[in-house]
């Protein structure tokens, strides 16, 4: 019969040492920041941006959790708010330097809940790193809206078409959308309903 080699207490962890490896965060693989802007009552004459407000910057998958479960959830705000995930350091703005060049890929949902679903996976699928042109993203936006909410993933190089296209597959199927389109920032400046350049 085998007998069992006795193990030296040393090799034993003892239990404070295991909760402290399971109490330590796991960090992501960059900051992200929420943004929030609250137009539900916009005011005459204000520029557009002004109730746009930087909330929180995380760098953790327990603080990414506890601020989507206390927070940033699209069915706890009002009509007409936005909810933002960007990497931290870019603004949710055509104005920010990486955005400039950028354009945003657009899928609309008649149905809350399906903007709740869609805003959460695509959560996951930013933090967690899953798309292969990761560097070309900046973030991701919720409008709640009364008609029709809106989710925007928002991208640097607009006319990278190989790279969009490649965001564009991957997002779809990660939100399970039947179409989703394209536009860039320089055409939204021009025109309020910039056209398609590229769907999926
Ligand atoms: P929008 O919010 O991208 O369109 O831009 P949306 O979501 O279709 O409209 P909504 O009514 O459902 O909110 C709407 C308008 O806001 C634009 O035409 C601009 O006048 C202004 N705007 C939007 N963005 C994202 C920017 C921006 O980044 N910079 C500036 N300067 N204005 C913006």
């Amino acid at each position: 019969m085998a007998t069992e080699a006795p193990v030296e207490a040393t090799e034993i962890p003892s239990v404070a040492a295991a909760e402290t490896v399971e109490k330590q965060p796991h960090k992501l693989e960059r900051k992200w920041t929420f943004w929030f802007d609250n137009q539900s009552k916009p005011k005459q004459g204000v520029a557009w941006g002004s109730s746009l407000r930087k909330a929180y910057t995380f760098e953790t998958v327990e603080e990414f959790w506890s601020l989507y479960d206390q927070i940033f959830k699209p069915s706890k705000v009002t009509v007409n708010a936005d909810f933002h995930l960007f990497k931290a350091g870019i603004e949710p703005k055509w104005e920010d330097p990486e955005c400039a060049n950028g354009g945003k890929w657009t899928a609309t949902s008649s149905r809350k809940a399906n903007l709740e679903t869609m805003w959460l996976e695509t959560l996951m699928a930013l933090v967690g790193e899953q798309f292969d042109e990761s560097e070309d993203i900046c973030g991701v936006v919720a409008s709640v809206r009364r008609s029709q909410d809106k989710l925007s993933l928002w991208t640097k190089t607009a006319t990278n078409e190989a790279a969009q296209m490649g965001i564009g597959r991957k997002w779809k199927e990660i939100i399970d959308a039947e179409k989703i389109s394209y536009s860039f920032h320089d055409d939204s400046k021009r025109e309020r309903s910039a056209k398609s350049r590229y769907t999926v």
